[in-house]
């Protein structure tokens, strides 16, 4: 059996965030704020979250604001729930909620509900349990649920429910492992797991498992190693988690590393990125693979970050 190769990914994460002008920063410029997410999440579950400049980070997250109180995912860029979500993750991580004007982003996020409780990603209008999920996670993390009618918004998901136990993005639409991920956690974060067949979606996503040991994200697809989190941190909100061969897939997401360059890809020998590295990194944390910080499956953060918020220090 393979072993997690730590510091490789820690120095990937480093120099992909120092690489401004290559090719994937191009490509990545309009995810600045999630890529950000990604690879902080990612060192501070391998211990290493030090190795960043805290004041540095918080100061560009800053400007990254709109006056709407919402993020985009650059400066100057148009706010989104996505990116107003990926900030406050950011600024949990570094122990720096406080630099908000918690109640303005509070009230940019609530006012992207629709009168039937889903939710818009922004002015656009496009509606997406995506982003049920992303306004309540980000309102619970600024204990701010009271801005929204949670009760619609609960009712909404449960609308996206399939016969199948699993759920998509609209009433109607097939489900998918990310989806699900999307309403088990909005349902998890708002105590209303009891409108989950937990039996049911669990035989759904047990199933992903293929024999790689890798898991896909619906029926007939192939395995990807970002399945890892969407699937297994359903399995855990439901309780369900031993219905999966934890071992094959760990194996299967250390056979995806770059070992000799760092970071992880979706599938063994495909090209690694910050993306898949924090999937991969969080899933083994899931997996509770030796010498990972633990990671809350709803919050998609550090346990001891999600303590802080929630207990105190
Ligand atoms: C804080 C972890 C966290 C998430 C924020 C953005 C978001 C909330 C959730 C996204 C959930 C989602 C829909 C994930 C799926 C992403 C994905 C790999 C989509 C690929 O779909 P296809 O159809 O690929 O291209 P398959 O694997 O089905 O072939
Ligand atoms: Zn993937």
């Amino acid at each position: 059996m393979g072993e997690l190769k730590v510091e490789k990914h820690v120095k990937y994460i480093l120099t992909v965030e120092k690489k401004k002008d290559d090719f994937e920063s191009v490509v990545m410029e309009h995810l600045r704020l999630n890529g950000a997410y990604w690879g902080l999440t990612t060192l501070d579950i391998l211990g290493k979250l030090d190795a960043v400049d805290k004041e540095e980070v918080v100061s560009w997250i800053m400007q990254c604001q709109h006056e709407s109180g919402g993020f985009g995912g650059n400066i100057g860029h148009d706010p989104h729930v996505l990116y107003t979500l990926s900030a406050i993750q950011v600024l949990a991580l570094f122990d720096k909620i406080d630099v908000l004007d918690v109640e303005k982003v509070a009230n940019y996020i609530a006012s992207l509900q629709n009168e039937d409780g889903s939710f818009s990603g922004d002015i656009w209008g496009e509606t997406d349990t995506r982003f049920s999920y992303i306004a309540i996670c980000s309102l619970a993390l600024l204990h701010h649920l009271d801005k929204i009618n949670v009760e619609r918004a609960v009712k909404y998901i449960v609308s996206c429910k399939n016969l199948d136990g699993g759920f998509g993005c609209t009433p109607g639409a097939e489900s998918h492992a990310g989806q699900i991920f999307c309403c088990v956690g909005a349902l998890s974060i708002t105590g209303s797991l009891h409108h989950v067949d937990k039996d049911l979606l669990g035989w759904w996503l047990c199933e992903r498992q293929v024999k790689s040991g890798g898991l896909n994200g619906r029926p007939e697809k192939l395995p990807d190693v970002c399945y890892s989190w969407w699937v297994l941190s359903s399995l855990i909100m439901i309780d369900r988690v031993h219905w999966i061969d934890k071992e094959k897939l760990v194996n299967f997401i250390l056979d995806c590393q770059d070992k000799e360059n760092g970071g992880i890809s979706d599938r063994p020998d495909d090209a690694v990125d910050v993306f898949h590295t924090y999937f991969g990194v969080a899933g083994l944390s899931l997996l509770e693979y030796p010498g990972l910080k633990a990671i809350d499956p709803a919050y998609a953060l550090p346990v001891d970050v999600i303590n802080r918020i929630f207990i105190g220090k």
